[in-house]
């Protein structure tokens, strides 16, 4: 029926991994609601959608692609394995599923939004002769070494110095060859990921629009590189302000927010290392022995069995300090006037969200683009802290926690951070950069006016 009754159909294809086809789902509920005429089928695989999809939503149909997975796979604990199956199957998983949403509903697609790591939308939407929007889940700085990994490849050659500076691009002296991502000057250039992005460098050019989780104020210099590069580049973020849907479902079963009431005002350790990663066992007892030496108030979203993997007898010595659970309402958290400082892998919603609580941070960065994150918080925009040697020690932990939660440092970051807030909602208010900018996405999706 909604589709009998539409006037657009728009396909949109998700990536399963990581906080990527959240933000995008919640993307596009902002566009169906203002353009209901139209029709959203989300693709996505199966576990994925379980997990993104709310409820029915009634213009906005998720329909599961084949995840590339061997029959009987069992994971083993490496978060690149299935990412490997799944590119595999990549782009005949989404054509297939796709070609039979147009077969039954009689309905053709008149705009494909995907992923930004999907060059093959580019492909797809010249096939079909319509527009393709890319959309990007992490930072603009990320997007801009991926655009310009040839320049950067130039400049430094393969596995050039590390601790040399990208001061050749404007505004990146603060970061070196070391923070980039794997696959741009180091690695292996052919392994999926790498080979992945260098495809999305080469077909974003083709997009008519990239929209981008993020706000103009945010990295501006390197936000007008971007506009500068691609046909359209809309910062419609942050998601976690802009959108009525995330806040709405707030889950907090294990009474975090009830806990947090009882500290004192910046005082709370928060620690999440997002949704793929748990740092390995060595680090894990670090980490442990910082917390319980240095007895600073701490709550913990762990991913995995704490009994199990916790040094012994760390749960009952902190159990009056501590609260480890399963899963948190991280914004909540965050924007609780007792959390003082946000430990984390530096995702880019984790940034985005403890931008928001004005929480400055503290970060062991993983893979991807989270490396880059931490340097630019700490060297170009200066609220958070990255370890020393880059992981997590007993030592490197304490000192950071020491400076950010009791020292003329940790004030200092909590200024700058309360700054940044304030251009964070400066951009979702009426006439915002933001809603400007989604007004004008609205305008590429729906090919008419946004409503207001
Ligand atoms: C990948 O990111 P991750 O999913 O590992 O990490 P984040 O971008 O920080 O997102 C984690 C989200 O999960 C939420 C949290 C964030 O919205 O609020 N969450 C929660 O609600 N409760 C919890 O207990 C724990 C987490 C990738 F690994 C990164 O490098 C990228 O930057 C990112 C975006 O592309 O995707």
């Amino acid at each position: 029926q909604a589709y009998k009754n539409a006037s657009k159909h728009i396909a949109v294809m998700a990536f399963p991994f990581g906080t990527h086809a959240a933000p995008l789902l919640n993307l596009i509920r902002q566009l169906s609601e203002a353009c209901p005429d139209a029709v959203f089928s989300f693709l996505s695989t199966q576990q994925s959608n379980s997990s993104t999809f709310p409820m029915k939503l009634d213009k906005v149909k998720p329909f599961n692609v084949r995840d590339g997975l061997p029959e009987g796979y069992m994971f083993k604990g490496n978060p690149h394995e299935p990412v490997e199956y799944f590119l595999k199957a990549v782009p005949a998983n989404f054509t297939e599923v796709l070609d039979e949403v147009v077969a039954e509903t009689g309905k053709p697609v008149d705009c494909l939004i995907t992923d930004a790591f999907y060059a093959f939308g580019a492909d797809i939407a010249d096939e079909l002769n319509i527009p393709w929007v890319a959309f990007w889940t992490a930072g603009p700085r990320a997007l801009l070494v991926h655009a310009e990994t040839n320049l950067i490849r130039q400049h430094v050659g393969n596995n050039g110095p590390q601790d040399k500076p990208l001061d050749f691009l404007p505004d990146f002296s603060g970061i070196r060859v070391a923070d980039l991502p794997a696959g741009i000057t180091s690695g292996d250039f052919n392994a999926a990921i790498p080979a992945l992005l260098h495809k999305m460098e080469l077909a974003l050019p083709r997009a008519i629009a990239i929209a981008a989780n993020s706000y103009e104020d945010l990295d501006n210099t390197v936000v007008n590189l971007l506009k500068l590069r691609f046909n359209m580049y809309l910062n419609v973020g942050p998601f976690n302000l802009v959108s009525s849907v995330s806040s709405a479902t707030v889950d907090d079963s294990h009474g975090c927010l009830d806990w947090l009431n009882k500290h004192e005002p910046a005082s709370v350790v928060y620690i999440s290392f997002g949704s793929v990663i748990t740092p390995p066992p060595h680090e894990l007892q670090e980490l442990c022995e910082a917390l319980e030496e240095s007895e600073f108030p701490f709550l913990w979203s762990y991913r995995g069995s704490p009994e199990k993997q916790l040094p012994q007898g760390f749960l009952e010595r902190t159990s009056s300090k501590g609260k480890i659970v399963p899963w948190a309402p991280q914004q909540k958290i965050l924007e609780h006037p007792s959390v003082g400082v946000f430990v984390s892998h530096g995702g880019w919603n984790s940034i985005l969200e403890s931008i928001v609580g004005g929480v400055p941070m503290i970060f062991r960065p993983f893979f991807g683009d989270q490396g880059l994150n931490t340097r630019t918080v700490e060297a170009v925009w200066g609220f958070g802290l990255g370890l020393e040697g880059g992981t997590l020690t007993k030592g490197g932990v304490m000192k950071a926690l020491k400076m950010t939660l009791s020292g003329e440092q940790g004030k200092k970051m909590r200024e700058k951070i309360g700054l940044e807030k304030e251009l964070a909602y400066n951009a979702v208010k009426p006439n915002g950069s933001s809603v400007e900018n989604f007004k004008t996405l609205v305008k590429i999706v729906c090919n008419k006016p946004a409503l207001n």
